[in-house]
């Protein structure tokens, strides 16, 4: 027991949770904590532009490390600010805390018009979180902070939220730090692990769809030993890219809108295994699962199962252990034959490289050369921008943990923010944020914040002067009635510069000799590549057969 302010109790809860970043925006009703950061230094405190990117950064933070990811923000409009980003990492399943201010507690529901009030915050930020918790006294900061941490450690990795009202920042108090208990192994049901070991050693062409929750149980090694063990090729959603290795020969890359190398397996495929996805809306058309596929599902989190295809065998686990367990029932008997042939996988991909040459030529060959610049290692951020989608496809990620999406909530604008926290996470990895000349600019300000803390992050900027998906959509849906889509753009590499960051600008062609130099340089780089507005892979008709 200790005597602390309020201010102090969530540095200490922090530090005692294994935290060592947080990013935030300081404001009169979260000075308390602010000044906690004063007195110490094993918590390092990042100072961003705007509220979006302190919630952005922390799950950056948190998808490269696996580690929870802390914001700071004001109530009221810094909340609402965070909201977008906080709204992305639920999409995302990704662990982001987001420390909120209050209003002073005799305020709270009151509706007078208190600085930065919002009548009921939590009430706005619920849908976005898997817990959150207003704390009213000094004493049950820590013990907050730990559900908070405990919350996104156990299960679906989901953001939460603690919220503190001044004055309770500013009370002392006595405090005791929680025990640190680690998380209890997931259980599993046998009987469902035989069951689905049956199906899957009784087909005759298994195939495995890996989502992000594979990627968030760190279950790489368990994925690569039961495909081989069962000769099943894998196909990942986008948030699974790189959970499995894209250059193993069982590989099927990314499955998206009805595309990919998937698209010509998975209609053959008897017995699915879904692991850590949801199988939404992207799972569509030829990538769907069909009457009469047999569906295993796992998922830690029961309420995913069977929410858009009927499950035969249900495994509410996590994938890691789902997947060993999995491969330890298959092990108990002969290993089958192999029911899809070395040859076969790779006529999928010649027609699926065939597609790809056919429908995005120069986005193929901008992918195939920055491929060849960066390593296995490094992290890309794969924004809501033409050469974003198209990396799902054309790029080959080898990595989990090295390709990032903003999910189903394809947030405009999270590229270069995430980017920026991944790159505080893996200082020592070239980090790259895809993004169109749209999207860049909602966050554009935080080159200041990359160079104030040398965060050597690399943007790609790609420069149609469009709201490119926008524009394509009113040409190919309503008849080239263009309107609204067009964009006024300042030259990017001369802004970066003005901030003191570097600015390159080249030609498609050149953009590998680019990007090397950017990522030698170890300084944040803007590299503005201007390209002809083209279609996104959701705006072509997806195969039928
Ligand atoms: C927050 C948010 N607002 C709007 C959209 C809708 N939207 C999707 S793509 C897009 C255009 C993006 O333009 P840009 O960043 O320049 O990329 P481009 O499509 O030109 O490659 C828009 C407006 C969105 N996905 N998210
Ligand atoms: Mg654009």
């Amino acid at each position: 027991m200790a005597q602390m302010t309020g201010g102090e109790a969530v540095i200490q809860a922090l530090r005692h949770e294994g935290v060592d970043v947080v990013f935030g925006l300081p404001g009169v009703q979260i000075m308390g904590i602010y000044d906690a950061f004063y007195a110490q230094s094993d918590i390092r405190l990042i100072t961003v532009r705007h509220e979006q990117t302190t919630a952005y950064m922390a799950d950056g933070y948190a998808r490269v490390t696996g580690k929870p990811g802390v914001a700071l923000v004001v109530p009221g409009p810094g909340v609402q600010n965070a909201s977008a980003a906080l709204g992305t990492a639920y999409a995302a399943s990704s662990p982001v805390l987001l420390l909120a201010g209050q209003i002073e507690s005799f305020n709270i529901g009151s509706d007078r018009g208190a600085l930065h009030e919002i009548n009921d915050q939590i009430e706005i930020i619920r849908p976005i979180t898997k817990w959150c918790q207003r704390v009213n006294d000094v004493p049950s900061i820590p013990g907050a902070i730990h559900e908070a941490m405990r919350q996104m450690r156990t299960g679906r990795p989901r953001p939460t939220e603690v919220e503190i009202a001044p004055d309770v920042l500013a009370t002392t108090a006595d405090v005791t730090l929680p025990p640190v208990i680690p998380p209890a192994p997931a259980a599993l049901d046998w009987d469902q692990v035989r069951r689905a070991a049956a199906l899957l050693r009784g087909a005759s062409k298994p195939l495995i769809w890996a989502g992000g929750g594979a990627v968030l149980a760190d279950a790489t090694r368990e994925l690569i030993a039961l495909a081989e063990a069962l000769g099943a090729p894998v196909a990942t959603t986008s948030e699974g890219k790189g959970v499995f290795p894209e250059d193993h020969r069982l590989s099927l890359g990314v499955g998206f809108y009805g595309h990919g190398a998937s698209s010509w397996a998975a209609p053959q495929a008897d017995v699915v295994l879904a692991v850590g996805t949801r199988l939404t809306s992207q799972a569509v058309g030829l990538n769907a699962v069909r009457v009469p596929q047999r569906l295993i599902h796992l998922d830690i989190d029961p309420t995913v199962i069977g929410k858009n295809y009927p499950a035969e065998v249900r495994l509410v686990t996590d994938a890691r252990a789902g997947l060993q367990a999995l491969l330890e029932e298959v092990r108990r008997q002969d290993t089958p034959a192999p029911r899809w042939s070395d040859v076969e996988i790779q006529d999928m991909w010649r027609s699926q490289e065939r597609w790809l040459q056919d429908k995005a030529p120069n986005q193929c060959e901008i992918w195939r050369s920055m491929q060849r610049v960066l390593p296995d290692d490094a992290v890309l951020v794969s924004g809501i921008t033409n050469l974003g989608y198209w990396a799902h496809f054309a790029y080959r990620s080898r990595q989990p943990r090295t390709y990032l999406t903003s999910s189903y909530f394809a947030t405009l604008g999270f590229s270069f923010p995430v980017a920026l926290g991944a790159k505080v996470a893996v200082p020592e990895r070239p980090v790259v944020s895809i993004t169109g000349d749209g999207g860049f600019m909602y966050a554009l300000p935080e080159l200041a914040t990359a160079v104030h803390y040398g965060i050597g992050v690399v943007v790609v900027v790609f420069v149609d002067n469009a709201l490119g998906a926008s524009k394509n959509d009113q040409r190919t849906r309503f008849k080239g009635r263009e309107i609204g889509t067009t964009l006024h753009n300042p030259s990017f590499a001369e802004v970066a510069r003005v901030f003191g960051a570097q600015g390159i600008t080249t030609e498609p062609e050149r953009l590998d000799q680019a990007l090397q130099e950017a990522l030698a340089s170890g300084k944040p780089t803007v590299i503005e590549v201007p390209v002809p507005t083209w279609a996104p892979p959701f705006q072509i008709q997806p195969r039928t057969n």
